[in-house]
């Protein structure tokens, strides 16, 4: 299976923006879009005003990562940002944390998806699968947190991946009821590929240590990447 590759916006070279996106634009799958609060999480990161420039020389959808207390908040506002590519019959990814939708997660859900998005929820690395196995079905991705969100350039968390395989053992077994892509979050690179691709990834978010440090031309970046990626996921195959 094609692997998704999702650059994490946060970690671009913030003065040379509409450059690294028209990079990307032929080459990646989603742009992964992290909004904080500085509440839910000790950070502030990317903002809907941001999403709003992006959107109309984006080439692909924002995959919005709801590092909130609140993300209904956002809903609207993400809405009208991504009308330029809605109106292109691109459609977004809205995914708020589990951990805080939790009590009100079908609702959340079924709001998601009239503001026009893809559903899909985020999980922290100790929050167990048991968590979302209610609205599984409904979700149109899970962002399996393999460090604690809030920041770039963190260590992996290898104790979270028996969730992902339990994930993917659930989908392989009821591919009618389950059609969710599974995706991770945090440092995705040389060293993690193999292991992610053989625990049952299929949807890639790339940083600092997958991408963005790579090189200083972001061309030549991403073909490390991709060269990293087919090494390291063949390496794992045998
Ligand atoms: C972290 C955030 C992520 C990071 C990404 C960075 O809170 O949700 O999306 O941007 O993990 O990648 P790396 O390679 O620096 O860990
Ligand atoms: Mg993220």
């Amino acid at each position: 299976m094609k692997p998704i590759i999702n650059p994490s916006l946060m970690c671009m070279d913030f003065l040379d923006i509409r450059r690294q996106i028209e990079v990307l634009n032929s080459r990646a799958d989603l742009y992964h879009f992290d909004i904080m609060d500085g509440h839910y999480v000790p950070n502030i990161t990317l903002s809907p005003d941001f999403a709003k420039a992006i959107a109309p020389i984006s080439a692909l959808p924002l995959d919005f990562h709801l590092m909130v207390t609140d993300p209904q908040m956002f809903l609207e506002p993400l809405r009208k940002a991504v009308e330029p590519l809605t109106q292109r019959g691109i459609q977004s990814f809205f995914s708020p944390h589990a951990e805080v939708i939790n009590g009100k997660g079908f609702r959340m859900i079924d709001e998601i998806r009239r503001a026009g998005f893809r559903p899909g929820v985020a999980i922290n690395p100790e929050t167990p699968l048991a968590e979302i196995t209610a609205y599984l079905h409904r979700l149109d991705k899970v962002t399996f947190m393999s460090v604690d969100p809030g920041f770039a350039g963190q260590a992996f968390i290898p104790e979270m991946l028996d969730k992902v395989r339990e994930a993917r053992a659930l989908k392989a077994a009821d591919p009618e009821k389950y059609h969710f892509i599974i995706e991770i979050d945090g440092s995705c690179n040389k060293r993690t590929f193999g292991l992610l691709a053989e625990a049952g990834i299929e949807s890639f978010i790339v940083g600092t240590s997958g991408l963005f440090n790579n090189d200083p031309d972001l061309e030549k970046a991403y073909d490390i990447l991709m060269e990293d990626f087919r090494r390291g996921v063949g390496d794992s195959v045998g």
